[in-house]
């Protein structure tokens, strides 16, 4: 345990000693103005934080939102009002198990009853902050806490802080009596480690029965972790297991690498009418504090360790979030591409679909041959396809020119084409985003199945296209190749050549052509496919016919798509967030090495000789 002589307490303190006294030495100007000072980094560290968001259901985001928002209420509660008045009086929180004593003792201390004490657990329920009059306008500006409302009345509202002043509390040391770190009431718990976060010592109280209960010492660990100072307080020892409760302590807090913590053993002993304990047993405490408070540059020690411990606890903690940043990058990727690798493969299937003549079957084959059949098609062609129609003429029947059903046919075969691909698509995109945890979070049942409109967007758009043909048609082809300048059914005749043309766009000729219908029409079929295959000017028409079909697919399906990838971009973070943090932390602990904060020992600067143990 600590045994330090007054010559320790004022060892290594200069720079921050030199900032002490009056209140109005800390109206100069900082040494250091501008982004690189610490208070600078500090402010750019806070912005970096707030601008980050981990909304993918990662396990990484739970705990970086937890993190990041103590971070923030660190900054803002205690470092950035701390650095900005270092002669500010020295904040102790009380903290420790419920029912310890804590309220008990910081009443003892300050002989009054300024924070309730009771039996009932948890008494305390919102914060009170007890300091000398002469302290009182630093606490009540609220810089230091500022999201708690400064009430002069009790309160059970865990946002309050309730401020009452003590003259028998020497100015210099406030207390800060807080709720049970180990509540029941999740508030309490919260509100209790937001208080220990922004102390400049904390006085730990526990007791016989609780001191080897779990939360306190992982509340311990971390803040022996980030370099703050530490008293502890065993509360309401009998007076028959002193010794033996007093070592165990000791040794759990030297294995925790705690054991220069001033240990204050107080014996079980009755409250008086005011509900405080007998002078006798807060003695030690009381001197030690009382000496403390004298201290100038002893504070001023404390306060610089903490404060530095707690500057350099930033980095390895921003660290994380910027790594759960990274991870929310990635995994947003990730999820895109599994979407993205379904619409692909949908598109694949439409392409494949164009090649290998499966279009070219059913009923746009047999309108196709009816078509074809009924010599319309023949007559619309130039001389150069003459010689064609002069082969073929004989099998031509004279049924009605059905080139809307062809037409319409086109259209439902490719709409049927488009709704299973849709499908397929969505199926596969649900699927692998309902295999990642933060996929099957941004998830909604409908997304397994294609839009509900995808059918009446998906017969717009091949319409469209089969305009956009016959419109390619008259203006390319029209002219003087082999459509028949003036003849509009001459355009829509080729035009149906092309989207067939299309649907084959090889010189392949589907296989079950031959067996599809009669002989004869078969023959016409067939032979006027050849000559639309082996015609170069169809084939460019062709050509251009489908790479416009792919596009509009293409649109179609990204709109399909987005359904999904829009969440993702919603809840995407910044990419580059996570560097950004980095860069904002590595800049606080460049202005921390330079600001010459960090030369403490971690002991504390005052020793409890004629303490209590
Ligand atoms: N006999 C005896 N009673 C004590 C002592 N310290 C505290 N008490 C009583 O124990 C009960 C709890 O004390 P509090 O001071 O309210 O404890 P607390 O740690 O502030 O409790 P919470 O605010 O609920 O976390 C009260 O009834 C006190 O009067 C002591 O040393 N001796
Ligand atoms: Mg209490």
């Amino acid at each position: 345990m600590t045994t330090h002589g007054d010559s320790a307490t004022r060892s290594g303190a200069p720079a921050v000693a030199a900032r002490t006294g009056p209140p109005d030495a800390a109206e100069e100007p900082p040494a250091t103005t501008g982004d690189d000072s610490l208070p600078g980094a500090l402010s750019g560290l806070r912005a970096a934080i707030g601008a980050t968001r981990y909304p993918l259901a990662l396990p990484s985001a739970a705990s970086a939102r937890h993190a990041a928002s103590a971070l923030t209420d660190q900054l803002d509660d205690y470092l950035l009002p701390r650095l900005a008045r270092l002669d500010a009086p020295l904040l102790v929180v009380v903290g420790g198990s419920t029912g310890a004593g804590k309220s008990t003792l910081v009443n003892s201390l300050v002989k009054a009853r300024v924070s309730a004490a009771g039996v009932l657990r948890p008494t305390t329920r919102s914060p009170v902050l007890v300091c000398n009059p002469a302290d009182a306008s630093w606490f009540r500006q609220g810089d230091l806490l500022p999201g708690l409302t400064r009430t002069t009345e009790p309160s059970d509202d865990p946002r309050s802080l309730h401020l009452v002043t003590a003259p028998a509390l020497p100015p210099g040391l406030a207390f800060l009596d807080a709720p049970d770190i180990d509540s029941v009431v999740d508030a309490n718990r919260a509100l209790a480690s937001q208080l220990l976060a922004a102390a400049d010592l904390w006085l730990f109280v526990t007791t016989a029965a609780r001191y080897a209960d779990a939360v306190p010492w992982e509340l311990l660990r971390s803040a022996r972790a980030r370099g703050a100072v530490i008293a502890m307080v065993l509360d309401r020892v009998p007076a028959e297991a002193s010794d033996e409760i007093a070592a165990h302590l000791a040794e759990m807090l030297a294995a925790q690498d705690l054991g220069r913590a001033p240990l204050f053993v107080l014996p079980e002993t009755w409250v008086d009418g005011q509900g405080l304990l007998p002078e006798g047993v807060t003695a030690a405490l009381a001197d030690w504090f009382a000496r403390l408070a004298a201290d100038a540059d002893a504070r001023a020690a404390v306060v610089r360790q903490t404060l530095d411990g707690a500057l350099a606890a930033l980095h390895p903690a921003v660290e994380e979030l910027a790594d759960a940043a990274d991870e929310q990058v990635t995994a947003a990727d990730g999820l895109d591409e599994r979407v993205r690798g379904a619409y692909r493969g949908a598109e694949r299937t439409v392409e494949q679909g164009l090649k290998d003549g499966r279009l070219l079957r059913g009923e746009v084959l047999a309108r196709w041959q009816e078509f074809v059949g009924t010599g319309e098609f023949f007559r619309t062609l130039e001389a150069r396809i003459g010689r064609l129609r002069d082969r073929v003429v004989a099998a031509v029947t004279g049924r009605p020119a059905p080139a809307a059903e062809l037409r319409n046919a086109i259209e439902s075969q490719l709409v049927t084409l488009l709704r299973g691909v849709a499908s397929e698509a969505a199926e596969s995109a649900y699927t692998g985003w309902k295999a990642h945890p933060a996929g099957a979070d941004l998830l909604e049942p409908g997304l397994a199945y294609p839009s509900d409109d995808l059918p009446e967007r998906a017969e717009r758009m091949v319409r469209d296209w089969q305009r956009g043909v016959l419109e390619l048609v008259r203006v390319e082809g029209g002219d003087k190749r082999f459509v028949a300048r003036t003849a509009a059914y001459a355009v829509n005749a080729t035009g149906l050549a092309v989207m067939i043309a299309v649907f084959a766009s090889t010189a392949f000729i589907p296989t079950g052509l031959e067996l599809a219908t009669g002989a004869g029409t078969t023959v016409a079929a067939q032979a006027v496919l050849q000559a639309i295959f082996g015609d170069q000017a169809v084939r460019t028409l062709a050509a251009k016919a489908r790479v416009d079909l792919l596009a509009r697919v293409r649109t179609l399906l990204d709109a399909e798509a987005d359904r999904f990838l829009t969440r993702t971009a919603e809840a995407r973070p910044a990419e580059a967030a996570g560097d950004a943090l980095r860069r904002a932390a590595g800049r606080v602990e460049l202005a921390r090495h330079r600001s010459g904060l960090a030369t403490g020992d971690g002991a504390l600067p005052v020793g409890d000789e004629g303490g209590s143990r």
